[in-house]
């Protein structure tokens, strides 16, 4: 066959593969947050980054990263985030994706499903070897955090601002963990079954040590985050029944998760910084 004989691009170009350590790592930053930041300044400022993705121009990044945000109504949070994290990304030489996933109408929040529509989702995109589940409103402080997965699924916040740095306590697993993509099926994903505030990421925890991993994490001095300040959100009022669940979880994991999780998706945008994924998740039954 004539086309086997005509070079890749890959081939051609010979691409290396990205160090082990990046060049680019500059440790802690001093992180900013200026009201007068507009979506159009930090998309000028990211014109490498095509359709919510960015893969580095000389070498070829280690892991390939899909970031998923569960998201709702949290407008200037998301440009905060857009604004700090892709620079810190390119910094660490990663192939990655940052995915929004959007909760359609105003039924109560479930973060831990609109995770599991991401991974879903964006597995039709890519096949991503990595997963980070991230909260809108925490941004990282220093760039030796790296966005990779290990041979353990990994829990990035240590600590931050609104609670001393420190953790706040074992097992604790919430805000920003990373899970490779078969990690995550391992476990089959989060549950779908957590409405509101609290409770799915001890979820997850639990469904990690069933399956005898480990939760591995970086230096407290480097797992630093701030959280921009919010209340809570109308509409995310705290989960009642999460000790309830949480007892259950040895029971229920293996039919509540992604095999489970039926959902509808509205529409994707593909927006120069990310992509947009407004799905219909349902309500509380
Ligand atoms: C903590 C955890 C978070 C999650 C939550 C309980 C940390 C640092 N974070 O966050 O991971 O376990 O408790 O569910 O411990 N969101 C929206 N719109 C809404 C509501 C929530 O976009 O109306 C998203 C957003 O990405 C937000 C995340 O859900 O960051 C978590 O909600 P939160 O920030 O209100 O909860 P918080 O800070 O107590
Ligand atoms: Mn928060």
């Amino acid at each position: 066959l004539e086309s086997e004989m005509i070079p890749s691009v890959e081939e051609q170009t010979l691409k290396e593969s990205c160090p082990e350590r990046s060049p680019l790592l500059r440790g802690a930053l001093k992180l900013t947050f200026e009201a007068s930041v507009t979506l159009e300044q930090v998309e000028s400022e990211n014109q490498e980054v095509v359709g919510g993705q960015y893969n580095p121009a000389d070498c070829v990044a280690r892991q390939s990263v899909a970031i998923l945000i569960p998201y709702r109504n949290r407008e200037k949070h998301l440009l905060y985030f857009l604004y700090h994290l892709h620079p810190f990304l390119q910094r660490q030489q990663l192939h990655y994706a940052i995915y929004v996933i959007h909760q359609a109408g105003d039924v109560t929040f479930n973060r831990a499903k609109l995770l599991n529509v991401g991974y879903l989702e964006a597995l039709k995109d890519y096949n991503w070897d990595c997963f980070i589940f991230h909260d809108v409103d925490l941004i990282p402080e220093n760039d030796e955090n790296l966005y990779v997965c290990e041979e353990q699924p990994k829990h990035l916040v240590v600590g931050r601002n609104s609670t001393g740095y420190k953790l706040r306590y074992k097992g604790y697993f919430g805000g920003v963990s990373g899970m490779t993509k078969d990690q995550f099926h391992l476990v089959n994903g989060f549950p779908n079954t957590y409405w509101g505030w609290g409770g799915e990421d001890d979820d997850l925890r639990i469904r990690i040590q069933l399956q005898r991993m480990t939760i591995v994490r970086p230096p407290a001095e480097v797992a630093r985050y701030t959280m921009v300040f919010h209340k809570r959100d109308s509409g995310n009022q705290v989960n009642k029944d999460r000790m309830l669940l949480l007892r259950r979880t040895p029971q229920t994991w293996k039919k509540d998760g992604l095999n489970s999780c039926s959902y509808n998706i509205l529409s994707v945008n593909r927006e120069p910084l990310y992509i947009n994924i407004t799905a219909d998740i349902g309500q509380p039954e």
